[in-house]
């Protein structure tokens, strides 16, 4: 008789840079990841996991894992070897000590490393490289981080309260933001108030699964929020609707943007935004009705020259409301990555490295020009080949680099164009602990399984690297060596993480799930975490930082006569990012640009045309899906990475700066959505 083999239950947090940071109970048989469930005593996600989640299933043995370590002599030859892992350190080991022999230091060495995995077991990599002294690195802001700026710029610090008192509000709006694909834990929430008698309304050039849910859907011109915020401002000042307390004892220079508004004429304003009066005349309305409004505020927004102006315009608009601090009220907008654990304050030493910001300008100039030239590059959690702009420069730039080292799961087209490729495993496979932008969660994801094939963690990767880096010289490395990922993890533990989360190490997150201390909602009390402790409707740090002071209307990009459609590159429902490109859950083999009928037909394109979009970076060729939820002027395409199609969408985008980002996060982000193309038939 056969004996049926028991099932063993571990807990683990999805470690996508995604706000619901999912907990989830892996069901392991033989070895075998048989059955995933949502963790049921997470209060925020309630249990609940996206299609993606449950498809780790099917992600975790995927044919197309990465099983062994590959060399490749020439990048992008394909003539790549298994190698053995012992091999690929003598590699490694070689460059690190010729670079060390021939330039006395580490700086040709440079670290790329991006979203792919937010797990504090990750930051292991920024700790390997800080241990070697100086290095470089290269900033990829591919994400986004105009807003962070922003709300500092208002109220001092980047602050949000927990994302379920969007329940309590009487009216949601939406900004920049498709919840119902990139941010699902957040709509049952919105849909509790909607059913209290909410009225939601959605501002977005597209017409998004979102904007489904919407009492009114609000087609703005792409980059003016802003716009939109300050009409609705003025107007509510005129009607007498603000909050006079708010106004006269927390806010500093209320007077000054007041006398700026003047100079808005309403239907001019309208007009900019591609908005009619009659929208203006309902929101005013439920303006006037409406006891707590909730602004929700997504990334999508950030993606242009002007993405922050926009959104301190938004944050004023809750501000003269007096909607800041109530609950159910004011600005949801992600809490800027608070790096408290040991290891992630070593990814913060830009101050003691060489850092290249691959933007406009840097974007004329080849590793090999830098002094001293760039020798080495190491990516991890990173795919910059689909995801950062202007990837046709990255690829020369990867070329350039004599030796690249690409720490990956899958044959990414980044990882294509390494030297060597190390893969690495899976949350089922490692120890981490994972944290939330969003809500107030921490948890703990334990290892389930053994490593796939020969993959190894990061901290594996990077412990034995420093263990052999060590042996060779005992100097050049200040790396700490642990015996196991579980002691690794403990010696991240330090006081600014107790005082945030209450735990000390792994054990106090074994069988609990702390959240971050906070009771209702932020700046409850109107006290400010600026200077003068009031809500700055004029900021000095701004100005001081060459922008304007007040939250004004600033005009964005605009379509030229050359290149007069928009391509806007959102996020995909069931992809992130460039992962899940393979499970096609959407049955999507191909990647297509959703172009308006009407503009379709005007150029003789039929559905299902393979055209060709381009502008001064690219021209890549693309079939055309007739849509309606793109206006006559905007073209759209997903973002990410689809490797049965030869097409990649950020040939085309530029790497034009967003207006903020620098102050608190290093770098501007990037302004991925003011990309301007022209179409045609082949
Ligand atoms: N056109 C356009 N481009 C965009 C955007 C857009 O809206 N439009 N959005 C931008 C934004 S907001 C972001 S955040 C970036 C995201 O871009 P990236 O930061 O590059 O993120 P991902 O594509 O999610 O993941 C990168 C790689 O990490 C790998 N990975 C997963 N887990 C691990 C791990 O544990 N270790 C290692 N070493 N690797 C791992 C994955 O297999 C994947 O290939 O893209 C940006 N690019
Ligand atoms: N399913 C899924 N979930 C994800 C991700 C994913 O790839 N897939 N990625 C994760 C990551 S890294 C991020 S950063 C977030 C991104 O998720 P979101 O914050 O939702 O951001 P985007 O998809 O970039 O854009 C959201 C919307 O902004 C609109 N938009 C563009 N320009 C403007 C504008 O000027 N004004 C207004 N009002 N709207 C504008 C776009 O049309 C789009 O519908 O999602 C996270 N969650
Ligand atoms: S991608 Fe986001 S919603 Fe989906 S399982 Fe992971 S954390 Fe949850
Ligand atoms: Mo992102």
């Amino acid at each position: 008789m056969m004996r049926k083999l028991p099932i063993n239950k571990f807990k683990h947090v999805c470690p996508r840079s995604c706000p619901s940071s999912c907990t989830m109970i892996s069901h392991i048989e033989n070895d075998s990841l048989v059955q995933l469930t949502g963790g049921t005593n997470h209060s925020y996600t309630n249990g609940k996991l996206c299609a993606k989640g449950f498809s780790y299933l099917e992600k975790n043995s995927h044919p197309d894992r990465l099983k062994f370590p590959y060399y490749q002599e020439v990048k992008g030859s394909g003539k790549f070897k298994k190698i053995t892992w012992e091999k690929a350190f003598d590699l490694i080991l070689h460059e690190l000590i010729n670079i060390q022999k021939n330039f006395q230091s580490f700086l040709p060495i440079a670290l790329y490393k991006s979203t792919g995995n937010v797990g504090i077991h990750h930051f292991v990599v920024d700790e390997f490289f800080s241990s070697l002294g100086e290095t470089t690195k290269v900033r990829s802001s591919s994400f986004p981080t105009a807003g962070f700026d922003a709300i500092q710029y208002d109220v001092g610090v980047v602050k949000m309260s927990d994302p379920s008192l969007v329940k309590e509000a009487s009216m949601i709006m939406i900004w920049g933001a498709n919840p119902a694909a990139t941010n699902i834990h957040l709509i049952p929430y919105i849909i509790e108030a909607k059913m209290k008698g909410a009225k939601i309304v959605v501002v977005d050039p597209l017409y998004t699964r979102t904007a489904e849910l919407a009492d009114l859907f609000i087609q703005l011109r792409p980059g003016t929020d802003g716009m939109l915020a300050n009409v609705l401002i003025k107007n509510l000042l005129d009607l007498g609707i603000f909050d006079e307390d708010f106004l006269e004892y927390h806010s500093y220079g209320f007077e000054q943007y007041k006398e700026a508004l003047k100079e808005l004429n309403t239907q001019a304003s309208l007009l900019t935004c591609d908005i009619k009066k009659e929208v203006l005349d309902i929101l005013l309305n439920w303006f006037k009705h409406s006891k707590a409004i909730s602004h929700v505020i997504g990334t999508g927004l950030q993606k242009h020259t002007n993405g922050g102006q926009n959104i301190r315009a938004i944050q004023a608009l809750a501000a003269i409301n007096g909607d800041i601090g109530k609950t159910g009220g004011g600005v949801f907008f992600r809490k800027n990555d608070e790096l408290l654990f040991h290891n992630q304050q070593c990814s913060n030493n830009d101050f003691t490295n060489r850092v290249i910001h691959l933007n406009e300008q840097s974007n004329q100039i080849l590793p090999s020009a830098y002094e001293p030239p760039i020798e080495m590059m190491w990516i991890s959690c990173a795919n910059p080949l689909t995801q950062a702009p202007n990837t046709r420069f990255f690829n020369e730039f990867m070329q350039d680099i004599p030796f690249v080292v690409t720490v990956e799961q899958f044959m990414t087209p980044t990882a294509k164009m390494s030297n060597l490729i190390l893969p690495t495993t899976t949350q089922f496979e490692e120890m981490d602990i994972v944290t939330s932008f969003w809500h107030k969660k921490i948890a703990l994801n334990e290892q389930a399984l053994p490593p796939f094939y020969e993959s190894r963690s990061e901290w594996t990767i990077m412990n034995e690297l420093a263990i052999r880096l060590k042996k060779y010289s005992t100097h050049l490395c200040s790396f700490p060596i642990h015996s196991s990922e579980k002691e690794y993890l403990n010696a991240q533990f330090n006081n600014e993480v107790f005082d945030r989360y209450y735990v000390n190490n792994v054990s106090d997150l074994q069988n609990k799930l702390p959240s971050v201390k906070q009771s209702g909602s932020v700046w409850e009390k109107r006290r400010f975490a600026t200077e003068s402790g009031n809500y700055q409707f004029y900021s000095q740090e701004a100005k001081k930082n060459g922008l304007p002071p007040l939250p004004i209307f600033i005009d964005g990009k605009s379509p030229t006569k050359k290149y007069p459609f928009w391509l806007i590159t959102p996020h995909h429902p069931y992809t992130f990012n460039s992962q899940f490109h393979f499970l096609n859950i959407n049955n999507e083999h191909e990647v297509c640009v959703e172009i308006h009928p009407i503009m379709a037909e005007k150029l003789g394109i039929f559905n299902g045309e393979v055209i060709k979009i381009f502008n001064d970076l690219a021209s890549i060729e693309i079939k055309a899906m007739y849509s309606y939820q793109v206006p006559k002027d905007i073209v759209m395409i997903y973002q990410g990475w689809n490797p049965i199609s030869q097409v990649n969408v950020n040939e085309l985008i530029p790497s034009l700066q967003t207006d903020m980002g620098n102050n608190s996060s290093g770098a501007n982000g990037y302004a991925f959505y003011d990309t301007f193309v022209n179409i045609g038939k082949l």
